[in-house]
Order: C-alpha cells, then structure tokens, then sequence
C-alpha cells in the first residue's frame, strides 16, 4: 500500500489553547506562540543528572549485560499523585488520569545502576479506581514484586492509598512507564524513563522522548465496556505525538478548540540529534518519518545495535527505537516530523500525526512545506531480524531446556463472549491473589483458576517459545523481566533456522505479523530467554483492548528460587489495604482488568 500524509501538509501553526488546557502543566514540552529557545524539546537541557556517564570501554562498565550492571548507590526519588482532570490534548476535552497533572506524564531519569524510587499516591476519584505502575522492560532483578502488575506481582494501590516502588535502573537507554490496570494508560496514565549509560555513539544534542500514541476522546473504561468480548476493537480518533495534535472539531459533538497546537522541535544545521521514539498507544502500530531526512537507528527498546539507516521507523505499542538525525545544510528551513497509524495493521478515523521541526532561523510562523516521505507498507512487521543486529554479541543457549508452544487464537466461551486464547485458554486477573506473592508462600497450584493462565517452567535454565498466531491480527509481544532473543519469524511452519544464531536480534517486545487463518498456515515468532530471574513475568500483547480480552499468560520462573525472596511487608499491607476497600468483591469482569 503507497501511502503519503502530504494532503496535511497546509496545516496553519496557530496555537490556540495553552499549555495547561493541551497536557496539564509542564508536560514532556511546552509550547507557545512566542517560542524560545527553552521552549522546545531538548532533554539535555533540562537534565538534572548530566549526560552520559562513559564510553562503552571505559572501566566503569565492565560489560554490557544487566549482571554486569554498576551498583551506584544513588536514589533517584519522585513522587506521583495520580488524579482525573480534564484537558484537550488535540483540543477536544477529555476527563483523563493524569500524573502530577501532566500528560504525558513527568519523564523519570537515572544514570545506569542507580536506583529508582517512586512514591505513588491514587487520587483517583468521580469514580475511584485501583492503580498501578510498570516499569517496561526493565528486568526488576531481585525485585519482581515491584513490577507493577495487579494480579501478578502486586494488589492494585487501593484510591486514597500511597506505594512506593524502589528497582534498580539495571539497564540503559530509552523507556516508558505506564499503569498495568485494564487499559487506564489510554486515558493518560504513562511516562518516559530515561537511563543515561555509556554510548560510543557521537550526537551533539538529546531531543529526549518522542511519544507517538493514538489517542481516543473516549474514556478507556467506556470503551472497554462497549468493545469487551468482541473481536473489534475502537477505532483511535486522533494521533498524537508528545500529546498534541490538531483536531477538526466539526467531527465531534463534544468541547473542541480547533488549532490546539502541535509538538515543536529545534534542529541546528550539520549538528546531531539523538531522538527517543516511543509508541505508547493503545493499539495503533505507528510509521514514523521526517520530511527529507534519513534517521541512523542506534537502540530498538533497550538494546544497542549495528546502527543502521532508514527512512521509516515501525513501532508496535510498547516498542522504542533511539535514532540520529543529522540537521541538513538548511539553517532558514522548516519539515515536517510524522507518524502515521498504520491503514493495513491498525484501525484509526485519523491515522496521522504532525509536529513541525524548525531549524535555527526558520520562520517560525510559517508552516513547513515540506514532502512527505513516501513508503511502501507490505506487512506488520518489525524490520528484518537481519537487519537489527545487537551491538553486544550474545548468543542464547544452542538448546533450550525446554520448549513451550504458544497458541494465539480468538474463541467464544460458554457465555457467548468472544475472548483471545493462549493454548484455548483466555487470561482473567484476579486482583487479590497476586501470583508471585502466593509463589513466594510456596502455593505454585491453582486447579480453581486456569483463567490465571500460569506455566510452570519449573527448574529449566533456558526457555524458548514458539508463539504462533492463527487470526490475522498483528500483535506486538511484551515479555516482563527479560530481554528477549527473537530467533526467528514467519509464515507456515517454522523451519528451526536461527537468524544469526552467534547473535540473534534482542529487544523486549516485538511484533508478530498477521497469521494466515487457513489450518498449518500460522505466522509464528521464536523467542528465547536465560530463566535467571526468579518471579512471575506476564507474556501478553500490548494492545490495550486485545490483553482487556484476556491475551496474556504467566511464566513462572524457578518456583524453587521464588520462595528464596524476602518479600517486604508493604506488598501484603496493599493487599490489606485493596480487600478493604474492594471488600473482596471479585467482579466478574467485563474485561481480564489487565
Ligand atoms: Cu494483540
């Protein structure tokens, strides 16, 4: 499918709502008419800690691997008070949840080995609702109780109650956190987490993050209600990046300001610019592009790569790539920045998102004129695991200890709702069980709750799965507490070839492209992991409304090493605190409320 977003290139740069009234205050940028210098987004300039802290040789770092990971002794503290407010991030008013009135929320950011240490305080009212925070693709080493999942790793932060996460920043590069309660991240519950560490990659400047994330005017828990046991899924209104967009307000019947501002950024001629791409949607696989300008691909999620250039950047939700943009010999010139949700894999009623780039003596009150840049779109892929080589070699083991199949498929149980299924069987959380604390207490069976969906590996050192989709739908693939191996994607029948088997391509989430409904004529993903990392990790597709309807299941990782944990006492105090207010009143959910 060819496609070019170009018809939006007349877009005027009036900016007619505030900051305040488009992403609260003092979100990931500001933006005004009367721009300064200040005004754009430049994360090295607003960085409390310094930059990076050495090269990948320097004797600080003893090597690459999270194990190898300094322990600095340093804390990082924040505190985040979660509450409702209403603001117009594309102009149209939307009651939200925002953290400490931002959206998106307040960027987090450590040198590699320090520790992070968030104070969380649920102010959630009109009506109050549980929450939680997860801190992707981190590896919680030692710490799995903190990763942020109801039902797994903790009780839900009961509204009126306060929880601290303490983790070590153990690897480095570019993240995101968000709420792992039901889909309330779509309603505006995520942030950047920023780990600066050693890079022998030159740039001059850090334009921090760059969120590309479909947007609903819509309430999330609405929209689960009425999309819930189907197999459609909404359709996102608008594509945001770093939270604005213009909207046509003729197309709603809700309060709508039209103009409300787009995202801006300040490129310098012949000068290098680091930017951190992140798709924190709900649902939409983004296509990302600058206008006349190629991008050099240094890191997908938090793993350092061959760099490699490329006029497109293909996130799937919960994915990152990190990408150098040389500034072109074009010091009065203005492009446009793009992201589009993609028309083959996703479903949007406006698929694509505009933010201006102005060079140092551009005209700042003219729009961009710009092209945009074409691309071909043939699958809902990631690029070829070819293509994406670790920059650190690291091979899985030749044999795994053992191989689990994993079946993705769409059926109708018994009450006539329709639910995803991993091996015919559709997750349902149960908020006041968290698994790995019942592991902990050496209760590792649960014959009443097959909805729980655990697989107990047991003693295995290494595991693989062969996850195959029989329903053609792309899903980005999301396994907590690892950094995975992908050894191999494709179509029908896997042959057992590895791409690259000395040093397959690593990340932490990745798409699987659609299946072929046909019997035998699955796609399929191969991924690989070390099971050093004693817990309960979630393996589930980050689509917001697809894991709503139950696309999740549970490793379990040496339940033998599991009940070795020193689990602190806050984590059965928020339990205490959840069945108090919840009064163990187990809905029976319209969604899995994960
Ligand atoms: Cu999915």
């Amino acid at each position: 499918m060819k496609f070019s977003s170009s018809m939006l290139s007349a877009t005027s740069l009036i900016t007619a709502l505030s900051q305040i009234a488009t992403n609260g205050t003092d979100g990931v940028q500001t933006s005004t008419n009367e721009m300064t210098e200040t005004e754009y987004t430049v994360l090295s300039r607003r960085l409390s800690i310094g930059h990076a802290v050495g090269s990948f040789h320097s004797q600080i770092y003893r090597g690459w691997h999270p194990h190898d990971a300094p322990n600095t002794g340093k804390i990082r503290t924040y505190a985040f008070v979660i509450e409702r407010r209403t603001i117009a991030p594309d102009g149209v008013e939307k009651n939200s949840l925002l953290i400490n009135g931002q959206f998106p929320g307040p960027t987090i950011e450590a040198n590699w080995g320090d520790t992070f240490q968030i104070t969380v305080t649920n102010n959630i009212t009109g009506p109050e609702e549980g929450t939680s925070l997860h801190w992707h693709g981190l590896h919680l080493e030692k710490t799995p109780w903190f990763d942020g999942v109801p039902s797994v790793s903790q009780c839900p932060i009961a509204p009126g109650s306060s929880f601290t996460y303490t983790f070590h920043a153990g690897l480095y590069g570019t993240s995101w956190y968000h709420s792992h309660v039901s889909a309330q991240y779509a309603d505006g519950i995520f942030g950047a987490m920023i780990i600066h560490g050693p890079t022998d990659t030159h740039y001059d400047y850090d334009l921090g993050p760059v969120f590309l994330s479909d947007h609903y005017h819509t309430g999330y828990a609405e929209l689960v209600k009425r999309f819930a046991g189907s197999r459609a899924v909404p359709n996102s209104d608008n594509n945001l990046i770093n939270g604005k967009m213009n909207y046509n307000c003729s197309l709603t019947n809700t309060v709508c300001k039209p103009h409300a501002g787009l995202s801006k950024f300040r490129f310098k001629s012949g000068k290098v610019h680091r930017l951190r791409l992140i798709n924190s949607g709900a649902e939409g696989i983004q296509r990302f592009t600058i206008d006349g300008h190629k991008m050099k691909v240094i890191a997908n999620d938090f793993v350092p790569i061959e760099p490699y250039e490329t006029d497109v950047i293909t996130l799937g939700v919960g994915q990152r790539s990190d990408v150098l943009v040389r500034g072109a010999d074009s010091p009065t010139k203005s492009f446009w920045m793009r992201s589009d949700i993609s028309k083959r894999c996703s479903f949007s009623n406006q698929h694509h998102a505009l933010a201006v780039v102005h060079y140092e003596k551009a005209d700042t009150s003219i729009a961009p004129k710009s092209q945009a840049t074409v691309y071909n779109e043939t699958n809902c892929s990631n690029d070829p695991l070819s293509v994406t080589k670790p920059k650190f070699v690291k091979a899985p083991p030749p044999k795994p200890d053992f191989t689990q199949v994993v079946d993705i498929d769409f059926q109708t149980n018994a009450t006539g709702s329709e639910r995803w299924t991993i091996n015919n069987q559709s997750f349902q959380a149960n908020y006041d069980y968290p698994i790995l604390l019942l592991a902990n207490q050496g209760n590792t069976s649960y014959p009443d709750d097959p909805q729980w969906n655990v697989y107990n590996f047991g003693n295995s050192t290494s595991i693989r799965l062969i996850v195959r989709s029989h329903i053609p739908i792309a899903h980005p693939m999301h396994l907590h507490g690892h950094t995975i191996w992908i050894v191999a994607e494709g179509v029908g029948e896997w042959d057992g070839v590895v791409t690259r088997p000395e040093n397959p391509q690593r990340r932490d989430t990745q798409l699987i492209d659609w299946g072929y409904p046909s019997p035998g004529k699955p796609s399929y993903m191969v991924i690989d992991f070390v099971a050093n990392n004693p817990g309960v990790w979630p393996f589930h597709c980050h689509v917001a409304w697809h894991v709503s309807d139950g696309l999740s299941m549970n490793v379990m990782e040496r339940p033998d090493l599991i009940t070795d944990h020193q689990i602190p006492l806050i984590m059965s105090q928020t339990c205490r605190d959840w069945w108090k207010y919840s009064g163990h009143d187990v809905k029976d959910g319209i969604d899995s409320w994960m």
